[in-house]
Formats: C-alpha cells, structure tokens, sequence
C-alpha cells in the first residue's frame, strides 16, 4: 500500500482540499476554506497544517469563534449547503465560544466542520491551561457540549482513526437526511501526531447533490389527497432552496394554481409579486397567507420543519377537514403534525408529483378568494412601509417599518437583505419585498443574537457579487459586532443599518403582552447607576473597527445616507434611533408563550387568563 507519512493535522487539512462539489455543472472545492483561531490547542498542529496550503487553502482569522462559526454557517446557507468552511480553535473558551453557533447550524440543518483542539490524549502535562477537569471522568473536555449540537461527534484520540471518521462526518453534513454541524474534536498532541496514512485517502472525491426519490405508496397517497382538495395551500420552506426546487415548486403552484406562502427560510423561494404568492406565513405571517392557512383543506409543505412561529405553535391549520401533506427529505420532519408524509428530495419528489397531478385544477373560488385576500395584504404593506409624513422630523421616532420601506425601496436588484434576531425577523417576513431567491437570509431557526454581522459576513463571502445589506438591532449589534473588523479586513464590503431603540424591544413587547412590566429589557428599566445607561454611539463604535459609519436623524437622512453607503468601498455602518414600542399589527398569529398560574399582578392574571383560552385551540 502506497503511505505518505503526514501529521493527522497535516492529513486532515489534505483531505479536506481533495473533496470537490459541482454547483451549476462546475466543479469547485467543497471547502471554501477554514477559520481560524488559534491557542496552544491548535496553533502547532492544525496551524502548522494550515499554513503548509495557505495559498491553495485559504486561512481566515475572524476575531471571535462565535463570530467566525455563525460565518462559516451562513456561508453555507447562503450557498445552499453546497459549499462548507471549516472552523478551528484551540481548546477550553475558544471551542465553547463556538457552540452556540454549532447549536445555531443544528437547528437550521447547516452543515459546518468544528475542529475544537482538545486536550492532551497521552494525559502527560495534565491539567494543561484551560483544562476544566472532570474529577470522575478524564475521558470527558468542554468539547463533549458539542455532543448535543452536532450531527456528528468524534474525537481523534489516535491519528489512524481519522481515516475512518473524517469521511463520515463530511458524508453526514452532505446527506440532505442528516445534514448539520460535525465536530471532530482533535487533542493538541494528536494533531502533531505522524502516520503512514495510504496516499488513498487522499484522492479527489467529487460529491453531487443527493436526491432520495420517493416512495410509490407515499406518492399515491399524496396524489390522491391533491386530487381531492377543494381549498389547497402550498407552504415554502427553507428546504425548497436547498434542493434547488424552484423551478419545480413554481411549476406545481403555476399548473394546479394552487395558492402559496412561506416560511422564514423560504421565502424568496417565490418573487414577492407573484400572483399566487400569499407572503409569509404563521406567527409573522400576512394576512392572507394565516387567512388561507385556518381554512385549507389541504397544506403541502414543501421541506419544513413546521416549528412553532410556522404553525402558529400548532392552530394554524384550522380547518377541522384538513389534511397536511409534508414533503421532506427527512423522515424525522416529514411525519410531524401527524402529517401525510411524502419522504424525498423536493426537486425529483414534485417532478414525480407534478407528472400525476398536472390535471389537477384548484377550485378557482379558493384561488379567487384569496387573490382577493392577497391584495388587500399588499396594501396594507405599501401603507406601513411608506414614507410617513414625518420623514424629516427630527423629533420622530421612526418604526422599523418605515425603516424597511427605506431600505427596501433603495436596495438593488441583487441585493441580499440579513438578520436574525430582535423585533425584525417578524417585520421583515410580513414586510420586506424580494424577487431573488437569494435576496431574503433570515435566520429563524434558532434566531441567534450576534448572528447578523458576522452572518453577513459569511453571505458576502459566499456571494461577493451581492450587495449584502444587514439590518440589526441595538441589543443584537452588542452582542457580537466583532466582525465588522473581519469585514474591513477582508475587503467583505457590508452595508449595515442598527436600528437603536435602546434595548430589547421585542422581548419588552413580549414581556407586556404576558402581562409582565417592564423589566430588564429597554435600557430605561434596567438597572444602572441614577445617570442611567450610557446612549451608544454606534457610528464611533463602527468608525473605531474601520468601518465607515454615519448616524442620521430621519428617515429622509437615511434615504441619502444610503447612497452614500453604496457608494462605500468598505463596509458602511448607518445608525438610526427608532421607535421601541410600535409594530406591524397586520397580519401575524398566535405564539405559545407560557403564562404564571399564579401572580400577585392583575395583568398577568388576565394574560393567563387569554391564555388558557387560546390553548384550547392547540391539540396535543
Ligand atoms: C443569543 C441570544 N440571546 C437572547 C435572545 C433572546 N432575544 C431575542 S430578541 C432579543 C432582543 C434583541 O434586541 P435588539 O437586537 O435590540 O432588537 P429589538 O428587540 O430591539 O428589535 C433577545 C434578548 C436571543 N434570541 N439570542
Ligand atoms: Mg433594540
């Protein structure tokens, strides 16, 4: 057998350069690289590996592990998980840094290889520096907290076990059915460890797209219940863009007219004026689209999760007759809610579909009545969105819908808007208008705080041709801001606009309507000194990273403002105050927060009260 003697860093790094992909029929490398940062866990072994190929495999220094991990998982979201980064860090805060992220591509099914360093495996020098110590379990390190938020967990205790694990943590982050994080934990001493690995291990491996087809008894059955339905539905989730689905969900929605909506990560999988586009659905849902949803009689979900802000915590689908029809690569999501399952890949399962149902014409009194629906939806956007007449009042706290409208209206045709957490996932899904399937990088999975900036980092490096624009807020811009350096640094122009109602608005609403007062949540009732909370000058914070930043004081100076970040060749901060206390109430649905049984407050007795009678809807 043919060796090459390497170091397992060493022979970890080769491989990962010898794993191809093909996106439009070209092959391109399945890795687009690593992030890294390094400790006395990793710079000796991984980092000497790193640097061998630092021109054929490129190194990126970010400036937190989170940070850089919630990058490498919108990189790969952003390319449709065709495409991966590896992430590596040295052992003890900067591996635990990383798992929150590592828990933020779980839930959103991202695939993203962490390479915490680990502890020594020989034991020699314990405890080494930042070792916890465990006093009942040696076997056990801060990377064991990966177990939970990864598909894959090894650790590498002896070089010869790469050989067997790497390659089935790069096929569980390929296979559409278990896709996700992989984590291979690597104790410093093995990285540095030489073997005879067989020059095998090495060869080029091109990977394709998976695509499960169907089961004929689940086809049939699925055939059957679209034949039958009198008030059908399509709902669009985040698993129609990675199949690359949408010519063939287009093609279903088109042939049968079948009405449509989507989720958060969905959307954009339909252009926002299609006439059979209903806009979002659920908790932060139009109108029109919770509207159809409670009186359909048949919902086919199209590579969903069906979490709570889709399903309305489970009350949507209202209509006592109804039937769900799930298609799902996975079986796991395919037979929640009781749902009919349809199991396979969304692209080859609707061309099947389509094939048996082409006949099939929705009732055009349902299509007809929520067109209707659709366009008084439509209305009600234009008119939260306007610009309001105090455009260039000073004194006007504008709403981030009137912020959005801005935005929106300004923004190019390739641009791809990018949030996560606060107040806007929820304006943004109602509101915000695209006609690219890559225009709209909202992540709702796990609606991870400090996802925003460095996400956007990661969609601009996966789609540099993009104007990538992030909105954040205050609380979010806090949290995690580091890579706005990253940014700089990297050439990764962004545009960013942190919308600074000083505080955690959203959750004070929250907070409000589980009768609750307001606490710890807006600056002004938190606790602090008589001076109160310091007011943050984000376009200082941003100018001090070396971006270029203004604040403004209208929406009318954001309208302008906006040019001139265009015009930027680097990333460009905008910071407005707005309003914390308005939202969008069009639209939307019911949310399952739970309530105190017992409190010594009126409101929250009330709000118990509403309730328990709002989960009477919700079946178990
Ligand atoms: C890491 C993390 N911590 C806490 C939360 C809970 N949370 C959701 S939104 C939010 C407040 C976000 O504040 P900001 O970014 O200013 O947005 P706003 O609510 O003001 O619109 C909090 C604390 C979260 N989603 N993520
Ligand atoms: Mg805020």
């Amino acid at each position: 057998m043919d060796t090459i003697r390497l170091t397992m860093a060493q022979a970890l790094v080769r491989h990962l350069q010898r794993q191809f992909t093909v996106i439009d029929g070209e092959e391109v490398p399945l890795f687009g690289g690593a992030w890294a940062i390094f400790g006395h866990g990793n710079v000796a072994g991984i980092g000497e590996a790193l640097a061998q190929v630092k021109d054929e495999f490129t190194t990126f220094r970010a400036h937190n592990e989170q940070g850089m991990a919630l990058a490498a998982s919108a990189y790969a979201k952003q390319h449709r998980r065709q495409r991966i980064m590896a992430c590596t860090s040295s052992i003890g805060p900067g591996a635990l840094n990383m798992v929150t992220a590592a828990g933020m591509a779980m839930a959103n099914r991202l695939p993203v290889l962490f390479l915490p360093g680990d502890v020594f495996a020989t034991r020699t020098p314990d405890p080494v520096l930042q070792q916890v110590e465990h006093f009942n379990d040696p076997t056990m390190s801060v990377n064991d907290c990966f177990r939970p938020v990864s598909r894959y967990f090894d650790r590498i205790n002896r070089p010869e076990q790469l050989i067997t694990s790497l390659p089935v943590a790069i096929n569980t982050m390929l296979d559409p059915t278990t896709c996700g994080p992989a984590t291979l934990a690597l104790p410093q001493d093995v990285q540095t460890m030489a073997f005879d690995y067989p020059v095998s291990f090495f060869a080029k491996k091109v990977h394709k797209l998976r695509r499960n087809r169907a089961d004929v008894d689940q086809l049939a059955e699925a055939v059957a219940a679209i034949k039958q339905a009198k008030k059908p539905l399509v709902l669009i989730g985040g698993g129609v863009h990675y199949s690359l689905a949408l010519e063939e969900v287009t093609a279903l929605i088109e042939r049968c007219h079948i009405p449509a909506c989507e989720t958060q990560a969905g959307k954009g999988a339909l252009p926002w004026d299609h006439e059979l586009n209903l806009g979002a659905v659920g908790v932060t849902g139009s109108s029109a689209a919770n509207a159809a949803a409670q009186e359909a009689d048949l919902i086919i979900a199209i590579g969903t999760r069906l979490q709570d802000f889709t399903s309305a915590s489970r009350t949507l689908f209202a209509n006592p007759d109804h039937t769900l029809l799930s298609i799902n690569v996975t079986s796991f999501d395919a037979e929640k809610h009781n749902a009919v399952p349809l199991i396979g890949d969304a692209k080859v399962t609707l061309q099947e579909l389509l094939a048996e149902v082409e006949d099939y014409q929705t009732p055009a009194t349902w299509s007809d009545k929520v067109k209707a629906l659709n366009l008084d939806w439509l209305a009600a956007v234009e008119q939260v969105t306007a610009l309001p007449k105090q455009a260039s009042d000073h004194d006007y706290l504008p709403t981030d819908a009137n912020v959005i409208g801005v935005i929106n209206r300004t923004a190019s045709a390739n641009s791809t808007l990018v949030q996560a957490a606060g107040g806007l996932p929820g304006e943004l899904h109602k509101l915000w208008r695209t006609s690219s399937d890559l225009g709209y990088h909202v992540e709702y999975g796990f609606s991870c705080m400090g996802y925003e900036l460095a996400g956007g980092l990661g969609v601009k490096m996966a789609t540099p041709d993009r104007e990538v624009i992030v909105m954040v807020g205050d609380g979010s811009y806090l949290m995690l801001n580091s890579e706005i350096a990253t940014s700089v640094m990297l050439g990764l122009k962004l545009i960013i606009v942190v919308l600074d109602n000083r505080g955690y608005a959203c959750i004070n609403r929250l907070q409000k309507a589980c009768g609750g007062e307001s606490f710890n949540n807006l600056l002004q009732h938190c606790h602090t000194v008589e001076a109160g909370a310091p007011k943050t000058d984000f376009a200082a914070h941003a100018k001090a990273l070396g971006a270029n930043s203004e604040q403004v004081s209208c929406l009318a100076d954001l309208e302008e403002a906006l040019v001139r970040a265009k015009a930027s060749d680097k990333t460009y901060v905008i910071a407005i105050d707005t309003d914390p206390i308005s939202s969008t109430q069009e639209g939307g649905a019911w949310w399952d927060v739970a309530v105190p049984e017992v409190s010594n407050r009126e409101q929250v007795i009330d709000a118990e009260r509403q309730y328990k009678i709002a989960k009477q809807q919700q079946p178990y």
